[in-house]
């Protein structure tokens, strides 16, 4: 009997090439006769375009050629691919290089093709721009008033969509009832991505067939491919061939169809040699898309006992110049729908105003949405706590939903959809418990009496994952231009290996080990005995992608099934070869036995070799174990948890030390317990990244402020404490295999556990709530109010 691999930590199976640097990545690409692009990028946030003299920069010996927008005129812009929010008589996308306007700093106006990357940098600078600058604005809400620069004439007053969702009514009633209301206005402050890896592509174009292969760094290459051809070049999709080599981290930011990977593909055909473009750490900054960057204004009642009764929330979400691929549906559908969190409020009404302003595209960044939500609903708890001076665990006990409640629907707010599982208490009990809370309190007196500020802050977060059901992303409303399921190909070759091709991509998250494991454990074959394909759409069945903790819960229940199908088709073929009825068969540990006869077996190597031979199978079966299957959930997944952070404030500077970090997370049944943990480590340090030092700044003329690494405060590891993580496993009852994603869950749940710390710590103050990043010198500032 083989030993079950799914729930045990096997090493991942990629890192091997990783760490020895075998694996290729997009730059490590060189193709033979391969020419290099440079991008020339408005130095201004809002100008015309009055004219470009490209003539000094096409001398430079190297030089292949200098194009400019107008030279690409005939090509449509972008598409916006989730028009959520109604947005659709205002999109502005970008084009491959804007022509006549840029709308934010970093837009594309102008391309150097050059025998080596070298030249084709120096020879941006001898190209000659006249911008004529226009005003400029920032701020979301600023640009929603009387007087602020315009900037694009189908989105009046800059908002590119006004989307609700809940019941403003019944809210607004039960807020005037409420026994308290606190309001808070709380910036959700704009982030950059950052994955190591910059973003990439090379194209080379085969004349002879029309054909183009294009590499680019890519969470979702079957999506790229689709929308490129579909929408820009209109040509048939068979056309490209899109390769993601080794990805170095997304985080979101790899998902979408960008300018210049468009730019590169219409280049090689130009010219008719490999292009390849890769992006610097600056332009990476201010060209590729941010996260987060909500204003929003909280308002929530409550009874003197703790209940809460409404919550009432308008927020501003900044998204940028021009719209990214999927950026509308960020701050509607994966937002606004998300504002119960792991209560029950009675009342929910959400509004958000959609805004263009003079800064880089915002879409999604770890979370998407779902961080924002959670910020704004644990926020708007603690806050209750404190009015109501009650303990924040008790008043998250007294409202949490309860685990006969499910399937929950929050209000009606998730459009139809409902949670699918969860206990939530039981997270925040043994979080407390793992955390000492009763010790800590009597700490926390006491040090308080010596002049010291110690703070906890508790997180209970729910958030939504594995996105699909494609009838709930189609929905009238939700704007989605596309289905969600996802596929996975099984073949089981002549002596027993297994390759496995799948439309998910993996860019970090280990798939390559867990779907393996999935493998091993149906088939009873060794992780071993496994390959798992993917990132190439030749050989590689289409798939949506990687992003919204999705593969394991979409991509890995059609890898499950397939596998069924499988085992199925080997019980008709074992049968076959044993002289037994279909019907008797049993599918056990790798083998296929005759019911109560284990020794009457064939194993699936056997099973595998005489499918493949196919010289005797039972009548009208074809040859071969080889199946694909496309999945598509009836629901999305759920997962949940507490983190709890417990931090000191030196009264001195304002500094923030965290002293513990406890995450007890439930991603449903867990695959593998160590890629699980390395997912919450990473995702954890981005959102307390975010609570304490990340934050892009732009001046009032929509200069990237913070840059570079010199000038964002990208966390080291040195800055956290050793994370201690706990586990509950609550089942989804959504998919065969009871899992739920786990990708962001540490993202989500950190950020306002941090900032509720902070608050903890500096309670004896009077201080109530600072906005994020809560560096020294702004916690000083408060502690300090007079300075
Ligand atoms: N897993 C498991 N058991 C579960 C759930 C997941 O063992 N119950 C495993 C999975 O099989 C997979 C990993 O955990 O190996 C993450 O799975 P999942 O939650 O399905 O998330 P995705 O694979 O869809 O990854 C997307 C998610 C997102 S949305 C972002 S953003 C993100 C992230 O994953 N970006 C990352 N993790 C990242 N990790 C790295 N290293 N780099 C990024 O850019």
């Amino acid at each position: 009997m083989s030993t079950r691999v799914f729930g045990s930590s096997i090493k991942r199976r990629e890192d091997p090439r990783l760490i020895t640097g075998e694996a290729k990545y997009l730059d490590d690409i060189q193709l033979p006769n391969m020419l290099h692009a440079a991008i020339l990028r408005s130095p201004y946030a809002h100008a015309k375009i009055t004219s470009i003299n490209t003539k000094k920069a096409e001398k430079v010996p190297g030089v292949v050629a200098v194009f400019t927008g107008q030279d690409f005129k005939d090509l449509p812009v972008l598409p916006c691919a989730w028009q959520a929010g109604g947005v659709k008589n205002n999109v502005n996308t970008p084009r491959v290089l804007e022509i006549d306007r840029v709308t934010f700093t970093g837009a594309g106006v102008a391309v150097v093709i050059a025998e080596d990357r070298y030249i084709a940098e120096d020879a941006l600078n001898l190209i000659e721009v006249k911008f004529e600058p226009l005003p400029v604005v920032v701020d979301a809400e600023k640009a929603t008033q009387s007087g602020a620069p315009q900037l694009h004439e189908n989105a009046p007053n800059n908002i590119c969509m006004d989307w609700s969702c809940g019941n403003k009514e019944g809210t607004d009633n039960a807020l005037q009832n409420a026994e308290v209301v606190v309001k808070q206005r709380v910036i959700n402050q704009r982030l950059i991505p950052t994955p190591i890896e910059t973003r990439g592509c090379i194209a080379q174009y085969n004349a002879a067939a029309e054909e183009y292969t294009v590499w680019a760094t890519s969470q979702a290459p079957h999506v790229m491919r689709l929308v490129m051809t579909a929408f820009v070049f209109g040509i048939p999709e068979t056309k490209v061939r899109v390769i993601s080599p080794q990805v170095g981290g997304g985080f979101g930011t790899k998902i979408y169809l960008y300018p210049e990977y468009c730019l590169v593909t219409a280049l090689a055909k130009r010219l008719n040699r490999p292009v390849k473009w890769m992006e610097t750490r600056r332009e990476n900054y201010i060209a590729t898309t941010h996260g987060r960057d909500h204003i929003t204004d909280i308002e929530v009642g409550a009874q003197r006992d703790g209940k809460i009764t409404a919550l009432k929330v308008h927020t501003y979400a900044n998204l940028g110049g021009i719209l990214s691929t999927i950026a509308p549906g960020i701050p509607t559908t994966l937002y606004g729908r998300m504002l119960s969190g792991a209560y029950k409020i009675p009342n929910i009404y959400c509004n958000v105003k959609g805004v263009y302003t003079n800064t880089g595209m915002v879409d999604a960044y770890r979370g998407a949405g779902r961080p924002e939500a959670t910020y704004v609903v644990e926020r708007a708890v603690d806050l209750v706590s404190r009015e109501l001076n009650m303990d924040p665990a008790e008043v998250r006990r007294k409202n949490f939903i309860q685990p006969n409640d499910f399937p929950y629907d929050p209000v009606g707010i998730l459009a139809g959809l409902k949670y699918d599982s969860g206990n939530y208490e039981m997270t925040l009990n043994k979080a407390l418990d793992m955390v000492g809370y009763q010790n800590f309190r009597r700490e926390q007196e006491e040090a308080r009496r010596q002049g010291r500020y110690l703070g906890l802050g508790l997180s209970s977060y729910l958030e939504i994952c594995g996105v699909a059901p494609s009838a709930w992303v189609g929905l009238p409303g939700q704007g989605w231009g596309a289905g969600l399921w996802e596929s996975a190909n099984v073949r089981v070759h002549l002596t027993g290996k297994v390759v496995v091709t799948t439309g998910s991509q993996s860019h970090g998250q280990g798939l390559e080990t867990t779907f393996a494991q999935i493998v091993a454990d149906e088939l009873g074959v060794s992780v071993e005995d496994v390959i798992v394909q993917h990132s190439d759409t030749q050989g590689t069945p289409f798939g949506y992608g990687t992003y919204g903790s999705r593969s394991t819960a979409v991509g890995g229940i059609a890898l499950y099934n397939s596998l069924q199908r499988i085992k199925e088709k080997a019980c008709k073929l074992a049968a076959h070869m044993l002289e037994a009825a279909p019907e008797d068969m049993v599918f056990e540990a790798g083998k296929v036995h005759v019911k109560g006869s284990p020794d009457k077996a064939k194993t699936i190597q056997e099973i595998a070799g005489a499918a493949a031979l196919g010289y005797s199978l039972p009548k009208g079966m074809e040859p071969f174990l080889d199946d694909t299957a496309y999945y598509d959930p009836p629901n999305c997944t759920y997962p949940f948890g507490t983190h709890i952070c417990v931090v000191e404030v030196d009264k001195d500077t304002g500094a923030t030390k965290i002293l513990r970090y406890i995450a007890v997370d439930d991603v449903g049944r867990v695959i593998n317990p160590m890629i699980v943990d390395g997912q919450v480590h990473g995702g954890i340090a981005q959102g307390v990244a975010q609570a304490l030092w990340e934050g892009a700044v732009y001046d009032e003329s929509g200069q990237l402020v913070t840059g570079s690494l010199m000038d964002y405060a990208v966390p080291k590891a040195d800055f956290f404490p050793m994370f201690e993580l706990g586990r509950t496993e609550t089942p989804s009852p959504v998919n065969p295999l009871g899992v739920k994603g786990v990708g962001e869950t540490g993202t989500i749940a950190s950020t306002p556990a941090v900032v509720n710390a902070v608050m903890d710590a500096l309670a004896p103050l009077g201080i109530k709530h600072l906005d994020m990043p809560l560096t020294p010198e702004r916690v000083w500032r408060a502690m300090n109010q007079n300075h």
